[in-house]
């Protein structure tokens, strides 16, 4: 099926075909109702007649599309090229958002870009013609916002290169965030590859009132499941509050999801998706979900009893939810807005915020923005000023060419704010900060989803704190944390005191969008003569070489590279900001591996003992000398490894520069199935304790190798300088097709071989 700028509704209406002749069936197999998730997943099944178990079966499922954004399709499709195929074999889209770096303003900054990053672009837009993908230009907005003006319908599923894939889940489809070899499984015709989730429902009652916005749903979520309480689980919002959000309100709840490391996250059709699916011209998919409804939402007893069919169910109360604000260094730190100044003062961190920010995937729609702007409208005749520097990123052209329209961006603008580009910019450390500013403690307030140390300009001064646009807003107009909106008071340029008005908002613009300048390039209906041309002395795009298969042998005796100290989150492993400029090249990328990791041995951030010649020196360097002297090593660390982006860089830079195998004590699922992807074996230990008992001048051997089998730990041993050993087992996920994919080297060189013939 041709690539197009929407979903055609002929999409829509072969997967709703299926529906009755597998749900129907799945039901009465399971003896018992069937949850949202459930039915859309078993709608997608390679094999309808697969077993599945929760939290226990791999699964093989067939999306109905994939979307790449341009920082993690390089590399993706630096892997499908590789396989030789002519076209992709579903629907795939790439999008230019987050390479574009924020400085000057949208206009500035997107020429800036078009200039700086214009032999990345070229090779993404020439991939994606010969290829057949869909191929959105930079300033046509942020992949996620895209793809739920364009592309996701509800009952359908997708998979993305990137962590908040599941934003789609706002329009009722099981979104899922991927790994790029994830992605070029599914390009090359093969099935996507998942545990089958446990599922997590989250029942909503009341409706939200006053401050509140479908941003504080998923703050409390975060706060009630942490950053490690969704893994491996599918989070479905339900109940009469449900119906009350706006599709992107949703939108903004199933985004956030990923910080708590759910699979995805997913809401049932209804109304409001509807509206959103009408008033972005859409009322054709509209109608043909109307018409298959009850497959669009959990069973009725489900919905009777949920506790009998979920996991685990949290029930929230909008009516008395509190707006909230999480962070610094982590999105599952929650307090209600109220409470922050009176924290802030006993810790210590800076009160006046250094810049406000509104924007990113997961706040921009055009509610949110006419909600924020409400605010700014009435403070501003009431005599209140904007404190703090504002900034503002559309989430799509669309969006900005509407609110552009309507007059909410004169609002912004008038109040000071500066307008970035529609993309990611300081969402992903694309943002050019004053050193005078960031080599001080500094804290921000943020309607991101992320606020990891480092994350939006690079420095850890900055503490980053994430919240609902008006609350971003409402901080900035009191130019400190110490203000809740719901009960303080500003004083005004006549010194009077006011409150602001709570924020009022609509949640699609009555006049319909407009779509601004349209920024797809659609493919040509061949394109097997075009030439996709990688210069050898690229320092940002490189071919790829395929990684040796498995020797056969034992690991012995191997180094510790990295013992990691408390998080080791993506962004540590292979951070992101000026890196992202070498995405497609793996060697130069592997040039900031584990840079922002802590060093359990000495508290060091970046940098360890080269066990080689005894020298400190940052890690990546480390690994360096170890991959030209030919030797392998592991790296060590504790819970949640890995949380955060799906860049399969952080899976990709060990295992080039040499790593057998990541022990940990957990990990996040993405992460965990890129590594395995990369032929690195991920082992989480049998005894949280050994952890504890590992040294710097420890080696480590894993044995039993030619046995690796599903279900059964691997032996290994902590080797110490004077000869003794501690014997500990190795847990692992492995099925059977993963084990083959270790021996093989990588995913990838098995649909090598399959592409050989
Ligand atoms: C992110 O939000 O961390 C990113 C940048 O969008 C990443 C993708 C990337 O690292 O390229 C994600 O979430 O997957
Ligand atoms: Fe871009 Fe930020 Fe959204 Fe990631 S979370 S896609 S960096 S806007």
């Amino acid at each position: 099926m041709a690539v197009t700028a929407s979903t055609p509704v002929e999409l829509v209406r072969d997967v709703y075909a299926k529906f009755d002749a597998r749900i129907d069936p799945a039901r009465e197999r399971l003896g018992r109702p069937m949850t949202l998730a459930e039915k859309i997943l078993v709608a997608h099944l390679d094999d309808p007649d697969a077993e599945f178990e929760r939290g226990v079966t791999y699964n093989d499922l067939r999306p109905d599309r994939v979307a790449m954004q341009d920082a993690t399709a390089q590399m993706a499709l630096l892997q499908f090229t590789t396989a030789d195929l002519p076209q992709v074999a579903v629907p795939s889209t790439v999008h230019c958002d987050h390479l574009i770096q924020a400085k000057e303003d949208g206009r500035i900054d997107l020429l800036a870009a078009e200039q700086g990053n214009s032999e990345v672009y070229e090779f993404l837009q020439s991939v994606s013609a010969k290829y057949g993908l869909g191929f959105w230009k930079p300033g046509s907005g942020i992949i996620h916002q895209v793809v739920l003006e364009q592309y996701a319908f509800p009952g359908g599923m997708m998979i993305g290169t990137d962590s908040h894939t599941p934003n789609a889940g706002g329009l009722g489809m099981i979104a899922i965030g991927v790994g790029g070899a994830d992605a070029v499984d599914v390009m090359t015709g093969f099935p996507f590859n998942v545990r089958w989730p446990k599922l997590i429902g989250v029942q909503l009652t009341g409706e939200l009132n006053g401050w509140s916005s479908p941003k504080d749903v998923i703050l409390k979520v975060a706060d009630i499941l942490t950053v490690k309480g969704g893994t491996g689980a599918i989070v479905e919002y339900f109940g009469p509050g449900a119906n009350s959000i706006s599709a992107t309100g949703k939108a903004t709840i199933c985004n956030m999801g990923a910080e708590i490391g759910a699979t995805t996250s997913v809401f049932g059709h209804d109304e409001a998706m509807g509206r959103y699916l009408a008033s972005t011209g859409r009322s054709e998919i509209a109608a043909a979900a109307d018409a298959v409804a009850h497959h669009l939402r959990a069973d009725d007893e489900v919905l009777a009893d949920p506790e009998s069919f979920y996991d685990q169910v949290i029930t929230i109360d909008l009516s008395t939810l509190e707006p909230h604000i999480n962070g610094p260094a982590t999105p599952d730190l929650a307090r209600p807005v109220g409470e922050l100044g009176a924290e802030a003062a006993r810790e210590g961190w800076p009160m006046e915020p250094s810049a406000a920010l509104v924007g990113s995937c997961t706040n921009s729609s055009y509610e949110d923005i006419s909600r924020a702007a409400s605010i700014l409208r009435s403070a501003a005749e009431s005599g209140l000023s904007v404190r703090t520097p504002l900034l503002i990123t559309p989430g799509s052209e669309q969006v900005r060419a509407t609110i552009e329209r309507d007059g909410l961006l004169e609002v912004f603008e008038r109040a000071g704010a500066t307008v970035l580009a529609n993309a990611c910019g300081p969402c992903i450390g694309q943002w050019s900060r004053p050193e005078s500013v960031t080599s001080e403690p500094n804290t921000i307030v943020t309607s991101y989803n992320r606020n990891f140390p480092k994350r939006n300009d690079g420095s850890a001064n900055t503490l980053a704190f994430v919240t609902s646009p008006e609350t971003v807003v409402a901080l900035a107009l009191a130019g400190s944390l110490d203000f809740n909106p719901l009960t303080d008071t500003l004083t005004n340029d006549a010194g009077e005191e006011v409150a602001l008005v709570v924020p009022v908002g609509e949640e699609l613009p009555a006049a319909g969008f407009t779509p601004g300048e349209s920024g797809f390039i659609a493919p040509p209906e061949d394109g097997s003569d075009l030439e996709v041309v990688v210069s050898p002395t690229s320092e940002r795009l490189q071919l790829l070489t395929p990684f040796e298969p498995w020797d056969g042998r034992d690991f012995t005796e191997l180094p510790v590279l990295l013992k990691a100290k408390g998080k080791c989150t993506t962004d540590h492993i292979s951070m992101a900001g000026p890196w992202l400029r070498y995405r497609g090249h793996l060697e130069n990328i592997s040039g900031n591996l584990f840079l922002g990791a802590v060093n359990a041995f000495t508290g060091a951030t970046g940098e360890g003992k080269d066990q080689l010649d005894g020298e400190t020196k940052p890690f990546p360097e480390i690994a360096r000398h170890y991959h030209e002297a030919g030797q392998p090593w592991v790296a060590v660390g504790d819970e949640n490894w890995g949380e955060g982006s799906s860049r399969e860089h952080a899976a990709m830079e060990p295992r080039f520069r040499g790593a057998k195998a990541i022990i940990v004590r957990s990990f996040a699922r993405i992460h965990e199935t890129n590594l395995k992807k990369q032929g690195v074996l991920p082992l989480t230990f049998a005894e949280p304790s050994v952890y504890d008992a590992i040294e710097e001048d420890d080696r480590i051997s894993i044995t039993g190798l030619a046995d690796l089998a599903p279900g059964t730990p691997v032996v290994c041993h902590v080797v110490k300088p004077d000869g003794t050993t501690l014997e500990f087992h190795g847990n692992h996920t492995m099925s059977e097709e993963h084990i083959e994919w270790f021996r093989a080297g990588s995913a990838l060189n098995i649909i090598r071989r399959r592409a050989a013939g």
